[in-house]
């Protein structure tokens, strides 16, 4: 498209929607009129793709995901569309600026972590792979939290994503389909046919928004359908003539709530009841419309598995397999053997965290009051499966319990698809082979054949050519355009490792981008920083085994030293956290107040200005993780072995010139293999260690040493400015649980050692920077085309190629609204005494705290349950606190004193 058509189409759009031309509109406008713009020109290849596509018959694949971290669209189709170029003059010319529009599209962020960021690079990867490919989710009315640091603790904020992201959004309300809840369920014989009905049930009513994905130099563009909630009537008209406004409202509420808000937790969401629903509606809604999709192509589904590839994206969207079943048996009127036949073909799973929680099992009670058809499929399943296994494993009750599907009043999710997907896949080497050996080994024995391992992979138009525009031109100048299409082609900057002009621009890119970051932080952290300095970043969820711990200890042992040792020469570093803790989650948001803490007391400290800088960004996102990933030096992928399932940041950093310094980890792993021991810096245990020193018994006593002790005794002494008892009994004590799960202190003689190498490298001759083409080129291994690769190792199938949250700043801890609290049967009492202390922290810093609750502390008693002192209940409602001491007493009678 000619720079000139590109405007005349930016003149018709806002003067459509606006009444006025470009030169009269406000900033806003324009940035309004240039999405719908862009999406429009998406919207005509749309339809070309899907018409060809139909035309060949092609296999469509569908990526079921409860989370997609979209981040920002604009740039990104711009530049996928080749329009980057012309859109900015344009928009210059007319006294915009292409940067500032952009600035001002909030980030979709419809995930929590690297599983959420990881689907939407395999939409934006496959789209330019020009696979067909739709991703399916919920079009959450509020996405992952604004993360605002207020005195040194974590509070989060409603992120209304759509007052501005609702551009993208194409709605299609002619499309919604019908999803039922709760009600009971018939079941009757009619001739030889089994038949069931399901009577007095709540319908929903799903319906689709389509977010349209650009790829990069092609012309696919395939969709996001997100689905959100409402009434099939908006209100009971009724109830509303009696004058019962809030009943008739009720209904529509309750209905709305499910598509109100993204759960903040990436690891441990109880059953709750509102989580199950999201998700019935998100497997429904969205197989129902495949199928309908499929049948008016080709009339039947006996081809099913043939044409369509259902991927389930961890367990979250696992009642696809239950799901698909009723489709096709109780709409559809496949026998039993037949629809298994083709629901094992068609689906397959990919598993991310082997941490246990993760490993969703609903409440039968629950499970059948909100799903009661889909709990009788589920028991059907796991009946035919315990005779089979009966028939397999004689006599071993143990295993029939452990691979059961449905079990000790629990409905299994991962045995559901263990069960079923005819592929099931890890996403690292050594994360397979700990799914193999451990979690999954009684399904790995009884069928080798369907598991495999698919390392991940990141968008590297995104990460690279988009987040870091200098690297990228200068690696054309270097190389030629070829990489842009083909990742390959990166394989000859190896040409250049050693040349030193070559060395040194690389050089001078970085530092432009650390001087961009350095302003960032000036601005928004108060902080100078050195762009001179070592960038040593660390951005990922918080969590105890990514152990932000382990580091932030070790800057206060070299903040001590500093200390002792005024006169020794230290080079400059400058330590950047950004991570987001769940609401609920306790000991996280202590280490983050942590972190907090020590950046106060170093970026204070005259004696140790110019030698340690420590920063904690605020409310990590995709767009913040644009701007810190180009200017990083050295890139933290800390956890312990054995945790982290593959890690991505450590690609995204890795690709743009960052060193790994980490643990043989998830896919840290692999890129030692590629890159080799002289281009990263590792330490620390390895899986097989970490188990070993389990079995042999862990006392991390035994590890400490008299620096680390010390630094521990700081946590508590109270120089911080506060105290961190709880962080150091996490260590030191099993008072949440094992002494040091994570085992941040047997490895943390050897994470010092590993730094104290990084800095002396980088001070060499030839900083780090010295084998960065090498590492470029390398990384093409991991940005590859994971879909691409997915689809060829079989996990896909076959692709034919040829072929009631309150708006305003209120935190929405709790850790979620009312409709939010499902069941506690499953919290554990940890869990209930962090929501407890959470609670009452978020009280404490709102200002709101009532007297009653003045001074509470948690107490442990009897080495077992924590107690409550001077917790007493206020009897104010609604009250947090008392809330969430409530649910606890309740579930421990007698720990309230
Ligand atoms: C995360 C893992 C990461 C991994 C991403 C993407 C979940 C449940 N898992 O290690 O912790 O990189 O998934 O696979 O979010």
């Amino acid at each position: 498209m000619t720079k000139e058509n590109l405007l005349q189409h930016l003149q018709e759009c806002c003067d459509r929607l606006f009444g006025c031309s470009l030169e009269m509109a406000t900033e806003k406008q324009v940035y309004r009129a240039v999405c719908v713009a862009v999406r429009e020109l998406l919207e005509d290849d749309r339809r070309a793709f899907v018409e060809q596509t139909r035309a060949e018959q092609r296999k469509q694949v569908y990526y079921m995901s409860m989370e997609f971290l979209v981040g920002t669209s604009l740039r990104n189709n711009l530049y996928n569309m080749g329009l980057l170029e012309p859109a900015g003059e344009i928009l210059h010319d007319l006294g915009f600026s292409l940067e500032s529009l952009c600035a001002l599209e909030p980030d979709a962020g419809l995930g929590n972590g690297g599983l959420g960021r990881l689907a939407s690079c395999y939409m934006d990867a496959a789209t330019g792979l020009n696979y067909p490919v739709t991703g399916f989710s919920i079009r959450y009315e509020f996405g992952i939290f604004r993360q605002k640091i207020v005195d040194g603790w974590q509070m989060e904020f409603p992120d209304n994503w759509l007052e501005m992201g609702d551009v993208w959004l194409h709605t299609r309300k002619d499309d919604a389909v019908e999803v039922r809840f709760g009600g009971q369920v018939h079941e009757w014989m009619d001739g030889d046919k089994f038949k069931t009905a399901q009577t007095g049930y709540q319908s929903v009513i799903a319906v689709p928004h389509d977010l349209y994905i650009s790829g990069y130099g092609s012309k696919a563009v395939n969709k996001l359908t997100l689905w959100s909630a409402s009434m099939p009537q908006s209100f009971d008209m009724n109830a509303f003539s009696r004058g019962d406004y809030v009943r008739a409202l009720e209904q529509n509420t309750m209905a709305e709530a499910i598509s109100k808000v993204l759960y903040p937790a990436d690891d441990h969401i109880n059953g709750k009841r509102l989580r199950l629903r999201q998700q019935y509606l998100l497997v429904s809604s969205s197989l129902q419309s495949i199928l309908n999709e499929h049948l008016k192509n080709y009339h039947t589904l006996d081809n099913l598995a043939d044409k369509v590839a259902v991927h389930i994206n961890d367990t979250h969207p696992a009642l696809c397999v239950p799901e698909l079943m009723r489709l096709l048996v109780d709409e559809h009127d496949y026998s039993w053997e037949r629809a298994w036949e083709i629901t094992c073909a068609t689906l397959s799973y990919t598993n991310h965290t082997v941490m246990a929680e993760a490993l969703e099992r609903w409440p039968v009670d629950l499970f059948r009051e909100q799903l009661p058809r889909i709990y009788a499929i589920c028991q059907e399943i796991n009946r035919r499966l315990m005779e089979k296994l009966h028939c397999v494993y004689p006599n071993d009750p143990g295993k029939w319990e452990y691979m059961a599907a449905v079990t000790n009043s629990e409905v299994r999710m991962a045995n559901l698809c263990l069960a079923c997907c005819h592929k099931i896949n890890g996403v690292s080497q050594l994360h397979t082979e700990i799914l193999e050996k451990t979690i999954f080994r009684d399904y790995y024995n009884l069928d080798h054949s369907r598991f495999l391992n698919i390392t991940n992979g990141i968008a590297y138009r995104r990460w690279l050519c988009q987040s870091n525009p200098a690297l990228t031109g200068y690696l054309q100048s270097l190389i030629g355009d070829g990489f842009l299409n083909d990742a390959n082609a990166l394989e000859a900057l190896l040409q250049y490792r050693d040349d030193p002009d070559v060395l040194e621009n690389l050089q001078a890119i970085k530092r432009k981008n650390k001087v961009r970051l350095a302003a960032y932080i000036a601005e928004h952290n108060g902080v100078n920083v050195d762009p001179d300095s070592i960038f040593d970043v660390q951005v990922k969820r918080l969590h105890e085994y990514k152990r932000q711990l382990l580091n932030v200890l070790h800057i206060l042992t070299l903040y001590n030293d500093i200390k002792d040792h005024p006169e020794k020469p230290v080079y400059p570093q400058t330590f950047i956290f950004a991570a987001k803790a769940s609401a609920g989650y306790y000991l996280a948001k202590q280490i983050i107040s942590l972190i907090v803490a020590v950046s106060n007391l170093v970026n204070s400290d005259p004696q140790v200005q110019n030698k340690l800088k420590v920063v904690f960004i605020e409310d990590y996102k995709v767009s913040l993780a644009e701007i810190i990933i180009p200017a990083a030096d050295l890139s933290e992928q800390i956890s312990v072995a054995g945790k982290e399932a593959s890690g991505t940041s450590n690609m995204k950093l890795m690709i743009n010139g960052a060193v790994t310094l980490g643990t043989l980890d998830g896919a840290n792993v692999e890129i030692r293999e590629r890159v080799g021991d002289e281009n990263m810096f590792l330490f620390g245990m390895t899986a097989d260690e970490v188990q070993a020193l389990w079995q042999r018994g862990y006392d991390p006593r035994q590890f400490l040493t008299p620096e680390l002790d010390r630094v521990l005794q700081m946590l508590t002494s109270g120089v911080l400015g506060q105290r961190f008892d709880d962080v150091a009994a996490s260590l030191l004590t099993p008072r949440f649980g094992a002494a040091d799960s994570y085992m941040t202190v047997a490895d943390f003689a050897s994470y010092k050692a590993a730094k104290a190498h990084a800095v002396e490298v980088y001070q060499g001759p030839h900083p780090l920077c010295k084998d960065v083409p090498h590492k470029h080129c390398k990384s093409r291994h991991f940005l590859l085309r994971p879909l691409g690769r997915a689809v060829r190792q079989g996990n896909l199938g076959s692709v034919s190629t040829t072929a009631n949250i309150p708006k305003g700043p209120t935190s929405i801890v709790g850790p979620f609204p009312d409709e939010m609290d499902g069941t506690p049967h499953e919290n554990s009492i940890r869990q209930q005494a962090f929501a407890v202390q959470n609670a009452l922290r978020n009280a404490q810093t709102a200002g709101g705290l009532h007297a009653a609750h003045h001074d509470p502390v948690l107490l442990p008693h009897n080495g077992g349950l924590p107690r409550f002192a001077g917790g007493k209940r206020c009897g104010a409602a609604p009250c947090p606190v008392c809330k969430a001491v409530r649910r606890y007493a309740l579930r421990y009678p007698g720990v309230e004193s």
